[in-house]
């Protein structure tokens, strides 16, 4: 029997699993990988519910599922599905997508117009502002509903915005801390085609604010983006970090191969 779906009334659910292979049951149940893809076909077939497999490096995982999707409930018998498998569940995050509270209106965007541009002649600036209003519009459904893309590597980590003395986030006014992600995103624009970033929220869901998926084909940008973000004021001041897991983005099928689980 399905469960009832739950969906948040606003953005996806986004759940990273992390597995250590039981080499044991492996090699007494053989087929344990059918478990696995069984449980991925199942919750990827209505066409809507998605999932990233990755081969992890290091000893934190040996595999990682990230999946994605509006029903919760489906995300949950995912969870369960997996739990059939010779697997040993060593992390999970959950998270939600969702929309940011600091993205520039429309009327910013037309004072930016004639302040960086000169531009106040109306149909000048409406034939600016519509291609912005449909890239705004297509930015923001990427955000709550995303496609999780094919990118090579990827690596996950939780962050949350720190509250300590005169370094309380959520003490700052909301012009500030809009002046400062506009710092932020001023960075990571300079990645555009070379990071993929999506930045779920996880405040009262999971023990940090939000959780960070950093996909690339290069993995060397993974490193340079969070690096040169340490120096942007919003990490150097208020940022605060969880454990970072990197992983090789592949196909179940070979995720499944890589780590020693055959069908
Ligand atoms: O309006 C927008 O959505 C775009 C501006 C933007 C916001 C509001 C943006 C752009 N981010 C936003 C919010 Mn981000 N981001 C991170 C990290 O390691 C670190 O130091 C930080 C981890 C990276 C690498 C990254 C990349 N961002 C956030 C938030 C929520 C903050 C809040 O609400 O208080 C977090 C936690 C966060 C963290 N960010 C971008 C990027 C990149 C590459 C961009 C440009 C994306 C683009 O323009 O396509």
């Amino acid at each position: 029997m399905t469960p009832d779906p739950v969906e948040a009334s606003s953005g996806w659910g986004v759940l990273h699993l992390f597995y250590r292979v039981d080499a044991r049951r492996a090699d007494d149940e053989p087929g344990g990988a059918k478990h696995v893809l069984d449980a991925v076909e199942r919750f990827t077939a209505d066409g809507t519910h998605q999932v990233l497999t990755f081969v992890v490096l290091g000893h934190k995982a040996d595999l990682g599922v990230m999946a994605v999707g509006p029903d919760l409930a489906r995300l949950q018998a995912l969870q369960h599905d997996l739990a059939r498998a010779p697997l040993v569940p060593t992390w999970s995050y959950v998270s939600l997508t969702e929309l940011s509270e600091y993205s520039a209106t429309e009327d910013e965007e037309r004072a930016r117009l004639a302040a960086e541009e000169d531009l106040t002649d109306p149909d000048e600036v409406e034939a600016r502002l519509a291609p912005w209003r449909e890239r705004i519009a297509h930015y923001r459904e990427q955000r709550l509903h995303p496609h999780l893309p094919a990118k090579r590597s990827l690596c996950f980590y939780p962050m949350s915005k720190r509250r300590l003395g005169v370094d309380n986030w959520y003490a700052l006014d909301f012009t500030d801390r809009k002046a400062l992600m506009a710092g932020h995103a001023r960075v990571g624009r300079t990645y555009a085609g070379r990071v993929l970033q999506l930045i779920t929220g996880s405040t009262g869901l999971d023990d940090w604010e939000w959780g960070v998926t950093l996909l690339a084909d290069d993995p060397a940008a993974l490193k340079e983006i969070v690096y040169e973000m340490r120096f942007d004021e919003v990490s150097t001041r208020y940022a605060e970090f969880g454990p970072f897991v990197t992983g090789l983005v592949v196909e179940p099928a070979e995720a499944l191969r890589r780590v020693g689980l055959e069908a």
